[in-house]
């Protein structure tokens, strides 16, 4: 049964016929200076959608001698109205593509095709938040007597170098590209060499728009690509989004010249099931915090604490619910889940799969790719469920990023906390109870920079989200976030005695 593959054949076909995917810089397509290009892959039917420009140094120097120009430019000297009302013309031209952005993601990444379409939306609303804030962000007077006057101007960086994943590609763009442009910085992003796509089509349509060089965007590799962005002296402020260990590389290379870094590095966020717990609700949400994307989620519930007088109602509750989760083709109305994002990924859910099994964990569900022979070529997993985890094991301490849910028990309030802390992550965390007390004591409590109470993946337009520990440096998505991207300078003027 070959119809997934030809359905995205024809797909690719329809997508790529006038995609050309180079880098973006100055405000025009430009090609790699290496002359190497490299396939995007798409995930379900693991075929070649189209080459993609492979970035050096010598693009990143193109990229950031551009960026640097328009900061010094025009665009320096816009003000933050102006900026929301170039970002709002270039959002009204891509809400006329959402379709063609939503099948490229989908393709690209392996997401079903209605979430990729409600993910580009939302990707659009954060672009339209951020132009917004920006316009009533600026400093302040501070009242320093009568001899002085005294006041703080919030002035962009300049040159944001920005890295981005692969699991919410465009997403992400808005959270961080929205971010850096309407405080008043011209940006290089650096895509994933898994998720090109969107990203780069985002920049094309900002053509005409944008002043040239405001957004630039340099494909290829994280070392060819990547590493250059980071150690550039011409970048003045930094963002990433990816594993902990290259987050680390990038604060180091932004430490030789101080450069300041945004970072977002994943989790191993808990999901606090307490006895009083509307139990179902209960399962049904950790079962999308878990499966949604396939569990590639930076903020994915991926281990869930029961206290034990519960835990076995609990998991059979959540095993019904993980069937909702079903691998299906992404380009087929109700699917709810795609394939993993690429090979590697498929293999690392599948080791830990195994270690889980070494470890003594109990495999309750999944395990293994689909049965069904239409799915067999392309990255998909079945929903995975482990039983009798041991919040020790690598199973409950390792960030897998695929499908697999550890389901660990509890007996009191203070051992649920201590589970709940005892990882070297802290990005997000869950909490169902009914008892309204208990809900904000344990929000208190847990070490995290999101806790969802009664509900997962609570984050969204204003909401600051981040991470706790080794998740992560900054916040994105609120307010604050312009602050990111923005210093302040303090003034303070003497004032003369009048001589009238
Ligand atoms: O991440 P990388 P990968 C986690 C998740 C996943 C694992 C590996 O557990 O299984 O990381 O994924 C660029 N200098 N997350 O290999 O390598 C790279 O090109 C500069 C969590 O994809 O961190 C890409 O653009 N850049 C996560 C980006 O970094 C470099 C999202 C992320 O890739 C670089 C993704 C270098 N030396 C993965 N090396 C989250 N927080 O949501 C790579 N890159």
């Amino acid at each position: 049964d070959n119809t997934l593959i030809e359905r995205h054949e024809a797909a690719i076909d329809d997508a790529t016929a006038e995609l050309t995917l180079d880098h973006w810089i100055d405000g025009a397509h430009a090609e790699p200076a290496s002359g190497e290009r490299f396939e995007t892959v798409d995930p379900a039917a693991a075929v070649p959608i189209t080459t993609v420009a492979s970035g050096t140094a010598a693009d990143i120097d193109d990229a950031v001698e551009a960026a640097s120009a328009a900061a010094d430019g025009e665009w320096g000297d816009t003000t933050a109205r102006e900026r929301a009302t170039l970002i709002s013309d270039w959002m009204d031209v891509c809400r006329e593509h959402v379709d063609e952005l939503a099948r490229l993601e989908s393709l690209d990444v392996g997401k079903p095709l209605a979430f990729a379409r409600d993910e580009v939306e939302g990707a659009l609303e954060f672009f339209e938040y951020y132009a917004s804030v920006a316009q009533a962000s600026h400093g302040e007077q501070i009242p320093f007597g009568t001899e002085n006057h005294v006041y703080t101007r919030e002035e962009p960086y300049g040159v944001a170098g920005q890295i981005l994943p692969w699991n919410y590609p465009l997403s992400l763009a808005g959270w961080k590209v929205g971010a850096a442009l309407a405080a008043g910085n011209t940006v290089v992003a650096k895509p994933s060499e898994q998720a090109p796509c969107t990203i780069t089509r985002l920049a094309q349509l900002s053509a005409d728009i944008l002043p040239d060089g405001v957004f630039n965007v340099v494909n290829g590799f994280g070392e060819d690509a990547g590493a250059p962005l980071t150690e550039h002296s011409g970048v003045d402020k930094l963002s990433f989004t990816g594993s902990v260990p290259v987050g680390q590389q990038v604060m180091k290379a932004a430490a030789d010249d101080v450069t300041p870094v945004t970072l977002e590095l994943g989790g191993k966020s808990p999901y606090v099931v307490f006895p009083d717990a509307d139990l179902e609700a209960a399962a049904e949400t950790a079962a999308a915090g878990i499966y949604y994307n396939t569990g590639q989620s930076c903020d994915a519930c991926s281990r869930i604490l029961v206290h034990e007088d519960v835990a076995d109602e609990f998991t059979d509750l959540f095993l019904d619910a993980a069937d909702y989760w079903e691998p299906g083709d992404p380009l087929v109305d109700g699917t709810t889940m795609g394939p993993l994002t690429f090979a590697d990924q498929y293999e690392k859910v599948d080791d830990y799969v195994e270690i889980g099994q070494e470890e003594g964990a109990t495999l309750l569900a999944g395990g293994e790719p689909p049965a069904a022979e239409a799915l067999e070529e392309g990255w998909f997993y079945e929903p995975t469920v482990f039983g009798d985890v041991d919040n020790d094991s690598r199973l409950a301490q390792e960030e897998i990023f695929g499908p697999v849910q550890c389901l660990i028990t509890f007996e009191s309030y203070e051992e649920a906390i201590e589970l709940a802390n005892d990882v070297p992550y802290g990005l997000a965390s869950g909490v169902a109870t009914q008892d309204a007390s208990l809900a904000h004591r344990a929000a208190a409590d847990i070490e995290a920079g999101s806790v969802w109470i009664n509900e997962y993946h609570g984050g969204g337009v204003g909401i600051p989200f981040g991470g706790y520990k080794q998740s992560g440096i900054g916040r994105e998505c609120a307010r604050e976030t312009l602050g990111e991207y923005t210093q302040t300078k303090a003034i303070n003027v003497a004032l003369d005695e009048p001589e009238l």
